[in-house]
C-alpha cells in the first residue's frame, strides 16, 4: 500500500492546480487521472482567466509561458441591431483585465512544472474507487496499465475529477443536495486557423442565435454559436458556419470577419450545476465535480481555480496548525463564489441568447442591453461581475530549512 497527505483524483485545471499549491506548502499528494497525458493536454476547453487566476498562476510561478503568449485584455464588445458597444472594463474595475490564456495551455505548464519536480502524477489508471471518505483513514483503489490493483492511503481526498467524475458520486445518496437548470440551447465551439479579426472579444445578440468572437492565440481564432441542445456537427458544414458568424458578428457597415481553415468543431451543452455541500468527511470537492456553469461568462476554469485556492489554504493550515477551522468552513467559502458565478453565468446568458418561442423575453433583452451598453453604472454592475470576485485563501510557502 502506498501512503500519502492527499490524494487528488483528476488532472485537470483544479487537480494540477491544487498539486501545485500543496507542492509549494511541502504537502505531499498523489494525483490520479484516467485519461493519457496525450487526451488531457489536447483538450480544448476553456480561454479566459479571470484577473485573480492569472496572478495565481504567476504565484505559483506557472505563468512563464502565459506572460509571454497571452493577451490582456482591457475591454470587450456588445454587437447588436447592428450597432457595436464597447465595455470598458478594466477602467470601470479599478484596473481588472481578462487574460486570453487557453485552458489546455495552463494544463501544459502545470503538468511539466509537476514532472520537473518529479512528483507523483499517474495517468490512465483505471477503476479508481473512493473506501472509507467519511473516515479518518480514507484511501483510493485504482488499477494501473498491467491491471494490478494498488491502494493508497492518505488523509484527505481532493475530488477534482470534473461532472462525469467518481467522486461526486461515491457519496451516499441523501447526503448531498444538487441544483441543476439545462437550457434550451447549445454552443457550437468553433477552432479556425485564422487571425482574430479584432484583438478583444465580440459578443452578438441576435435573433439567428448568440455568438462569440474570440481567440486562442494571434494566428487561431474562436468562435462559439447558439445552436439548438440536440445539435448536429454533420449539419454544420464550414461554409455554413462562417456564414452564420458573418452574419450574428456583423454590424451595419462594419469589416467582414476574417475567414480560416476550421480545425475543431464541438457541441457543449449549456447547464447550471451545483451540489451542496462539497464536503463528505475528509473527501472534498472542487471544480466541475461540485459545479458546472453555463460557458457564456467563462467562469467554469476560475471557478475551479478559486475553489482549490480556498481549499489548499485549508489543508495547509491543517497541517501546520492541526486547526480544522478553514476545512469546516470550506464548503461554504466555495460555495458563495460559485453562487455569484451561477447567478452571473445564468444572467450573461439569458441577455444574449436568443429564444424565438419567447418574443416578449426578446424585447426585455434588447430593453437590458440598451441600457447596458449607455448607463456607466450598469456597466460597471456588469463588469464587476465579469471580471470575477477579489481571490479568497492564502498561497502557503513551505518553511525555508533551518540554516
Ligand atoms: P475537468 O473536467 O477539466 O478535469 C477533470 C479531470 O478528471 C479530467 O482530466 C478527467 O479526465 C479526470 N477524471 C474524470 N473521471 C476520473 C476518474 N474516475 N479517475 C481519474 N480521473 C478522472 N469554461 C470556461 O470558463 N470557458 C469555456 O469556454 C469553457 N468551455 C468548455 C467546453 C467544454 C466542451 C467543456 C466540457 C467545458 C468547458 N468549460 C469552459 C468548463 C471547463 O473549462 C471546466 O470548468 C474546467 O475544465 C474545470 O476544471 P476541473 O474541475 O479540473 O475539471
Ligand atoms: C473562450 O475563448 O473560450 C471564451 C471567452 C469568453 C467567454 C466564453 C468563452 O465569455
Amino acid at each position: 500500500m502506498e501512503r500519502t497527505q492527499v490524494a487528488i483524483i483528476g488532472a485537470g485545471p483544479a487537480g494540477l492546480l491544487l498539486g501545485r499549491m500543496l507542492e509549494l506548502a511541502g504537502v505531499d499528494a498523489v494525483i490520479l487521472e484516467h485519461r493519457s497525458r496525450a487526451h488531457v493536454e489536447g483538450r480544448i476547453r476553456a480561454g479566459m482567466l479571470e484577473h485573480r487566476t492569472a496572478r495565481l498562476l504567476e504565484e505559483l510561478g506557472l505563468d512563464e509561458r502565459m506572460r509571454r503568449e497571452a493577451f490582456v485584455h482591457h475591454g470587450f464588445e456588445m454587437r447588436f441591431d447592428g450597432t457595436r458597444h464597447r465595455i470598458p472594463m478594466a477602467e470601470l474595475t479599478g484596473g481588472c483585465t481578462a487574460v486570453m490564456y487557453s485552458q489546455q495551455e495552463i494544463v501544459r505548464d502545470a503538468i511539466e512544472a509537476r514532472a520537473a519536480s518529479r512528483l507523483p502524477l499517474e495517468f490512465e489508471v483505471g477503476e479508481v474507487r473512493l473506501d472509507g471518505p467519511d473516515t479518518d483513514h480514507p484511501k483510493v483503489r485504482y488499477r494501473v496499465a498491467d491491471g494490478s490493483e494498488q491502494v493508497l492511503a492518505c488523509d484527505f481526498i481532493a475530488g477534482c475529477d470534473g461532472f462525469h467524475g467518481v467522486s461526486r458520486t461515491s457519496i451516499p445518496a441523501g447526503v448531498l443536495t444538487s441544483y441543476q437548470r439545462d437550457y434550451p440551447f447549445a454552443w457550437l465551439g468553433v477552432l479556425a486557423d485564422v487571425a482574430p479579426s479584432t484583438f478583444e472579444l465580440i459578443y452578438a445578440c441576435h435573433e439567428r442565435g448568440f455568438a462569440l468572437h474570440s481567440m486562442r492565440s494571434s494566428e487561431v481564432s474562436r468562435f462559439y454559436l447558439q445552436v439548438p441542445p440536440d445539435a448536429d456537427l454533420a449539419d454544420w458544414p464550414d461554409d455554413r458556419i462562417w456564414a452564420e458568424l458573418q452574419l450574428r458578428l456583423g454590424t451595419d457597415g462594419g469589416a467582414p470577419l476574417a475567414e480560416g481553415a476550421i480545425t475543431k468543431k464541438s457541441v457543449t451543452a449549456m447547464r447550471s450545476f451545483v451540489v451542496e455541500p462539497m464536503r463528505y468527511g475528509r473527501l472534498f470537492l472542487a471544480g466541475d465535480a461540485a459545479h458546472i456553469v453555463p460557458p457564456t461568462a467563462a467562469k467554469g476554469l476560475n471557478l475551479a481555480a478559486a475553489d482549490v485556492r480556498l481549499l489548499a489554504d485549508a489543508l495547509c493550515t491543517w497541517y501546520e496548525s492541526g486547526d480544522p477551522t478553514a476545512l469546516d468552513a470550506y464548503s461554504d467559502d466555495a460555495l458563495r463564489g460559485v453562487w455569484r458565478a451561477q447567478q452571473f453565468s445564468r444572467s450573461m446568458t439569458s441577455l444574449l441568447h436568443h429564444d424565438p418561442s419567447d418574443p416578449m423575453e426578446w424585447r426585455l433583452q434588447h430593453a437590458e442591453l440598451k441600457h447596458l451598453c449607455t448607463s456607466e453604472a450598469a456597466m460597471r454592475n456588469f463588469c464587476e461581475n465579469y471580471v470575477g470576485l477579489p481571490a479568497v485563501g492564502r498561497v502557503h510557502r513551505r518553511e525555508p530549512e533551518p540554516t
